[in-house]
């Protein structure tokens, strides 16, 4: 492992570093930074970490989660290196962090997407790890500073959300040795770690659910479904885009569906999109169309049209992909 070795001298060579990810972090997002975080702070490194957006609540029991200050606070720090963790693109972590810590003189980029852009001056880029959070376990381990309990919980967190609980098609037997391995190092339960994940549904996106559920549709004789919700439906939940998060899983879950996506209106009237295969569609490639990205199961973006007009965009495109399948 090169890459890790250049890491590892990387590291040994400066005191002061930044970690940052992308907005909207999610488990492996926070799991990643946290972890790193342990590990450079045993190394006797000077850390911060600096997020465009704020750590969600499910994600406040992590061991030094508050210890992530906003991205403005970085005015105040110049670092030597910055490390991004699973951010697919310099432009994810955000444009004030972009202009304030990316000009320094090492940026390093460790990321698990397929479709990861290879912005640093060290990328370690593994699209088969299920996750950032299995890199920096792999990472940390080639070192010989051991994981600790508090380091194996973030880890864990991290490669339980983006495996969707070990569900989805990333989960590998090595994805679970090091699962098991985390779970034997640290001194959490696994099902309190899903609990706090899964289990801490606010109200309002219960409600936001219902609502969305009622504008299913089907089409391509039910190969394709999708879902519709508008601004109106967040204000009379009280719900963020955010809490969108798994809907689409939901669709993609009904009998038959080979595309399921949901699309999202936005403040300014445009169009975010969340995409969803069974399996043999790709929905990167389907993305990527629209300038967006992801895995082949799993994928996003934004369309600068209505919602309505973007349906129509998505569905022609996810019939033509079931057509070359067929
Ligand atoms: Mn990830």
């Amino acid at each position: 492992m090169n890459s890790f070795l250049s890491l590892h001298t990387l590291i040994n060579q400066y005191k002061t570093f930044a970690l940052t990810t992308h907005v909207n972090p999610d488990g492996d997002a926070i799991g990643s930074e946290l972890a790193f975080y342990l590990h450079l702070k045993k190394l006797g490194k000077t850390v911060k970490i600096y997020n465009t957006d704020p750590v969600p609540t499910k994600y406040q029991f992590l061991p030094n989660w508050e210890n992530i200050e906003d991205a403005q606070a970085a005015i105040n720090y110049s670092p030597e290196v910055l490390i991004v963790l699973d951010a697919s693109s310099r432009e994810r972590i955000g444009s004030f962090l972009n202009k304030r810590l990316m000009p320094l003189n090492s940026v390093v980029n460790i990321d698990h997407h397929i479709t990861a852009e290879e912005f640093g001056d060290y990328n370690i880029i593994v699209p088969d790890a299920s996750s950032t959070a299995e890199i920096i376990y792999n990472y940390i381990n080639s070192t010989q500073i051991p994981i600790d309990a508090e380091c194996a919980l973030c880890l864990y967190t991290g490669i339980m959300f983006d495996t969707g609980c070990f569900r989805y098609s990333n989960t590998t037997p090595e994805t679970h040795r090091i699962a098991a391995d985390l779970i034997g190092i640290g001194d959490f339960a696994p099902d309190e770690v899903y609990n706090r994940i899964y289990e801490q549904v606010p109200l309002g996106k219960i409600h936001l659910l219902g609502q969305t559920l009622q504008t299913l549709e089907l089409s391509n004789e039910g190969r394709i479904a999708w879902v519709m919700v508008n601004q109106s439906m967040l204000k009379n939940t009280g719900t963020t885009l955010d809490d969108l998060e798994g809907f689409v899983n939901q669709i993609q879950a009904i009998e038959g569906v080979e595309v399921a996506f949901c699309v999202c209106e936005l403040p300014d009237g445009n169009t975010k999109v969340s995409l969803r295969s069974e399996g043999r569609v790709d929905v990167a490639a389907l993305a990527a169309e629209f300038k967006g990205g992801g895995h082949e199961r799993a994928s996003g973006c934004r369309i600068n049209h209505s919602p309505t007009s973007a349906i129509k965009l998505l569905l022609d495109s996810a019939n033509q992909r079931i057509k070359d399948i067929r």
